[in-house]
C-alpha cells in the first residue's frame, strides 16, 4: 500500500475557492479590472501572487506597476480573504474528508498538506484537522508553485517517504499535473473535462473510499 496521502486544501478539504474568488472580485473591481467565476477556474491551485499577475493581465493598462504596489494589492486580497475565512468552523470540511483522512492515519499512512495557500495552517486549524497532518507544506518556502512539483515532493521529503509511495490528491488540473510531475499517483476530484491527467478520478468528495484508492493504486 502507499506511504503517504498528500492532500490539496482548497476543493478537496475544504471550499475555500468560493471565499478566494470573492475575495479576488473586490479587489478586481478597485483595479477596474473585469472578472468572472469562469476566469476564476484558472486561479485554482495558482499562488497569490502568481494570480494576481494573471488578473492584472486581462487589463493590460493596469498590469505594469511598481513591485510595491503589486504586493500592496496582494496583502488587500488577502485582508478580504481572512474576513471571509474567519466564519470557518469544521462543518466546513467536505464530505467524507473526514472519514478519509481517519482510515488513513489508523492504516499507519502518513498525511500531508501541499497547498499553495499562505493561510493553509489557519484553516486547518479553524477546521479542527490540524491533528491527522504529520507534516504541512509551507507555500512561503516554496519557490516554484503548481503545476511544478515542488509542493508535492517538499511534502514527501518532509515525511521520508519514495515519491512513488506517495498518494496526492487534487481538484485541480495543475495540481495533478504537479503530482504526477512528481512521480506520484494522482486522484483527481471533479469533472472529467477539468481533470484528464488524473491516476484516478472521482466526481466528488464523498465519493473518496480509502479502499477505493489503495486498489486502483495497487493495479
Ligand atoms: P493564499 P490550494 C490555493 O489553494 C487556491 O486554490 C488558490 O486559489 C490560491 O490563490 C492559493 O491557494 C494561494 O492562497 O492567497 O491563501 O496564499 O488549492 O493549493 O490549497
Ligand atoms: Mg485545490
Amino acid at each position: 500500500q502507499p506511504k503517504a496521502f498528500i492532500f490539496d486544501l482548497d476543493g478537496v478539504i475544504t471550499d475555500t475557492a468560493e471565499f478566494h474568488f470573492l475575495a479576488w472580485k473586490q479587489l478586481a473591481e478597485e483595479v477596474g479590472v473585469i472578472f468572472d467565476r469562469k476566469f476564476n477556474e484558472q486561479l485554482k491551485g495558482v499562488g497569490r501572487m502568481d494570480s494576481l499577475e494573471r488578473i492584472l493581465q486581462l487589463n493590460p493598462e493596469r498590469a505594469v506597476m511598481p513591485l510595491a504596489e503589486k504586493e500592496r494589492l496582494a496583502a488587500q486580497k488577502n485582508a478580504n480573504y481572512l474576513e471571509l475565512i474567519a466564519k470557518t468552523t469544521p462543518a466546513d470540511i467536505l464530505p467524507g474528508i473526514e472519514e478519509l483522512l481517519r482510515t488513513a492515519q489508523e492504516s499507519g499512512v502518513k498525511i500531508a498538506l501541499g497547498s499553495a495557500s499562505k493561510n493553509a495552517a489557519f484553516v486547518l486549524e479553524k477546521l479542527e484537522l490540524t491533528h491527522y497532518f504529520d507534516y504541512i507544506v509551507d507555500a512561503a518556502t516554496v519557490k516554484n508553485g503548481k503545476p511544478h512539483p515542488e509542493t508535492f515532493t517538499t511534502a514527501a521529503d518532509a515525511l521520508g517517504v519514495a515519491y512513488s509511495d506517495c498518494v496526492g490528491i487534487e481538484d485541480a488540473d495543475a495540481g495533478v499535473t504537479a503530482i504526477k510531475s512528481a512521480g506520484m499517483f494522482a486522484v483527481g476530484v471533479g469533472d472529467a473535462q477539468h481533470l484528464p491527467h488524473a491516476d484516478y478520478r472521482v466526481d466528488s468528495t464523498d465519493e473518496l473510499e480509502f479502499t477505493d484508492i489503495i486498489r486502483r493504486y495497487e493495479e
